[in-house]
C-alpha cells in the first residue's frame, strides 16, 4: 500500500523544504508540494515535523559471541529498537574467529540476520591471513556486496589482527576496490597494561579506562593511517574517542589522505567517571572498548564533528546484560565489552547536537545517515529524501520530549549508559521501505521484513588516490608500477 507523508518540512544533508512525500512499492515516488493522496493510500499527518532520511547505524554488532557469552539483543530486537529510535539500516560485523573461515562465518551472521525488521548489511573481520582468506575477500566483494573489511588492533590473544595481517589485508582490499577500517588500540599494550595493573590489585572496572589510556588509541589509530597511507587505500577509523586519535585523523585529512573517522553518541557525552562508581555493576554496565574518557575528550569529538574531520556516528550497539558482566567481578579483564544505543543515537544527537547549536539540522542529517551512505556507496538509495530511494523515512518532532530509561527503552538488556537523561527531540515515525513500523509509541514490524543491502565496490576513492600520486610524483622520476 502506497503511503503519504504530509505536510512536514523534509530535512536533508542539503536543504529544508516544505514537501510531500509519497512512497510506493517500497521507494520515495513523488516529493512535491500538496501531492493529492492516490486512491487507497495511508496517509500520515506530519505537520510541525521535519521528514529526514532514516537514521544508518554504521557499527552495531547484534547477538555476537565475544568474549565467552553472547550479546543479549539480536536480530530482531536490535533492528526494531533501532525503529523505535529513528534508525532504519544498520551495518552489522561479521567475525570470524581465528583460522575460522570467513565465507563460513559471513554465512553464520547472514543467518542471523535472517529475522532483522530493518535493512542491514556487513562489514566483515580480516582476523587472520592466509591464502583462503584473501580469496573470501575477492568472492564477498565481487558475489556477497560487501566493501569494507574490519581489522581489531586489539584483542590480542583473540581477534587481533596484528600488522602483517593489516598490510596483507589492506594490500588485498586495494585490489578489489574495497575500504578497510580499523579498531585503533594497541593490543599489546593494552595486554602488556591489563596485566601491569590487575597486578597492583585494581581488579575492579576502574581498571578498565586504566589499561587504555588514550594514548594508546593515538598510536594504533596513526600506525593504521600511516599503513594506509603508504599503501593507498580509504581509511575508516571506528568509534573515534580520544583527542590523540582525532589528531592523527585531523592530520591526514589535511595532508589530503582519504581518512574518515566515526564516533559514538556514548563517547560524546559519557566522561570516564563513571568507571569510579562503587557499583560493579553500574560501573561494569559502561565497560566496553576504547572506554569512555576525560571530559577534554569529548569537547574535542564534538569540535571534530563539527569540523567535518569526523563524519559518521555510530553506536557499537553491543548489549551484555547484569548476569552477564558479574563474569568479571573480580577480574575486570574479564567484564564482557558492550554498550547499547542504537534506540538513542539519534534523539541524544538532536539534543545535545541540534538543541545546542553545535550541529545545523543539515548536519544532523549528515552525520546521522548521509555520509554513512556516501563512505560505504549505498547513496542516494540510503540516506536521502529522493524520488527513486528508499522510502526509509524518520519524522521528527521537535517538541516531544522523554527521559531515556533502561525500564522503559525496548533494547533487550538491562541497562541504559544515558539513564536519566531528558532529550528534547524524539522520533514520532518511522517508515522502513515505505511502511509505517513506529507509530503513536507502537512497534509495527514485521520479523524477516528487513532485506539484506548489497554495497558495491567504490572506485572513486581509489581514482582519487591514484591522481593525488601522480601528481605528487616528482617529474623526470619513474614510480614503480603497482
Ligand atoms: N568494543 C566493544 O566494546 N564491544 C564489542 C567490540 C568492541 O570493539
Ligand atoms: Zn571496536
Ligand atoms: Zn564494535
Amino acid at each position: 500500500m502506497a503511503l503519504l507523508v504530509r505536510g512536514g518540512t523534509v530535512v536533508t544533508a542539503e536543504q529544508a523544504v516544505r514537501a510531500d512525500v509519497l512512497c510506493d512499492g517500497g521507494r520515495i515516488v513523488q516529493l512535491a508540494t500538496d501531492i493529492a493522496a492516490p486512491k487507497g493510500c495511508e496517509v500520515l499527518d506530519a505537520g510541525g515535523q521535519y521528514v529526514m532520511p532514516g537514521g544508518i547505524d554504521p557499527h552495531t554488532h547484534m547477538q555476537l559471541p565475544f568474549m565467552g557469552t553472547v550479546a543479549s539483543e539480536d536480530f530482531y530486537t536490535g533492528t526494531a529498537a533501532g525503529l523505535a529510535g529513528g534508525t532504519t539500516m544498520i551495518i552489522d560485523f561479521v567475525i570470524p574467529n581465528p583460522k575460522q573461515s570467513v565465507l563460513e562465518a559471513y554465512r553464520a551472521w547472514r543467518g542471523w540476520a535472517g529475522k532483522a525488521v530493518a535493512d542491514y548489511s556487513f562489514h566483515v573481520a580480516i582476523t587472520w591471513w592466509d591464502e583462503t582468506v584473501s580469496a573470501d575477500m575477492e568472492t564477498l566483494v565481487r558475489e556477497h556486496g560487501v566493501n569494507s573489511f574490519k581489522h581489531f588492533m586489539a584483542y590480542k590473544g583473540a581477534i587481533m589482527a596484528d600488522d602483517e595481517t593489516l598490510v596483507n589485508s589492506f594490500s588485498k582490499a586495494i585490489t578489489l576496490g574495497a575500504i578497510v577500517t580499523v579498531h585503533a588500540e594497541n593490543g599489546e599494550l593494552v595486554y602488556a597494561l591489563q596485566d601491569r595493573i590487575f597486578r597492583q590489585g585494581i581488579t575492579g572496572p576502574e581498571g578498565h579506562p586504566l589499561s587504555r589510556p588514550p594514548e594508546v588509541e593515538g598510536e594504533a589509530a596513526n600506525r593504521a593511517i600511516r599503513i594506509a597511507e603508504v599503501l593507498r587505500v580509504p581509511l575508516y577509523v571506528v568509534h573515534v574517542s580520544s583527542r590523540q586519535a582525532l589528531e592523527a585523523i585531523t592530520r591526514a585529512r589535511n595532508e589530503g589522505q582519504r581518512v574518515f573517522g566515526e564516533v559514538l553518541a556514548g563517547h560524546l557525552l559519557i566522561d570516564d567517571s563513571v568507571y569510579r562508581d562503587p557499583d560493579f555493576e553500574r560501573a561494569a554496565g559502561y565497560v566496553m572498548s576504547p572506554p569512555y574518557r576525560a571530559k577534554e575528550h569529548q569537547a574535542a569529538l564534538w569540535r571534530g564533528l563539527q569540523s567535518g574531520n569526523l563524519q559518521t556516528t555510530a553506536t557499537d550497539h553491543c548489549c551484555f546484560c547484569a548476569p552477564q558482566k558479574a563474569a568479571g567481578r573480580d577480574d575486570f579483564r574479564k567484564i564482557p565489552n558492550g554498550t547499547a544505543g542504537i534506540e538513542n543515537r539519534m534523539e541524544v544527537l538532536w539534543h545535545h547536537g541540534v538543541g545546542t547549536g553545535r550541529l545545523t539540522m543539515n548536519e544532523f542529517v549528515r552525520v546521522t545517515s548521509t555520509n554513512a551512505a556516501q563512505i560505504f556507496n549505498i547513496y542516494p538509495r540510503k540516506g536521502s529524501v529522493s524520488v527513486g530511494a528508499d522510502a526509509d523515512l524518520v519524522v521528527w518532532d521537535p517538541a516531544a520530549s522523554k527521559t531515556i530509561s533502561a525500564k522503559t527503552h525496548r533494547q533487550n538488556v538491562d541497562f541504559n549508559i544515558f539513564e536519566g537523561m531528558t532529550v528534547k527531540g524524539c522520533a514520532s515515525n518511522t517508515i522502513s521501505a515505505g511502511r509505517l513500523v513506529y507509530a503513536k509509541g507502537e512497534l509495527r514490524v514485521e520479523r524477516g521484513a528487513g532485506r539484506y543491502v548489497d554495497r558495491p565496490p567504490y572506485a572513486p576513492y581509489y581514482d582519487a588516490i591514484r591522481k593525488q600520486a601522480e601528481l605528487a610524483k616528482p617529474s623526470g622520476v619513474e614510480r614503480p608500477r603497482r
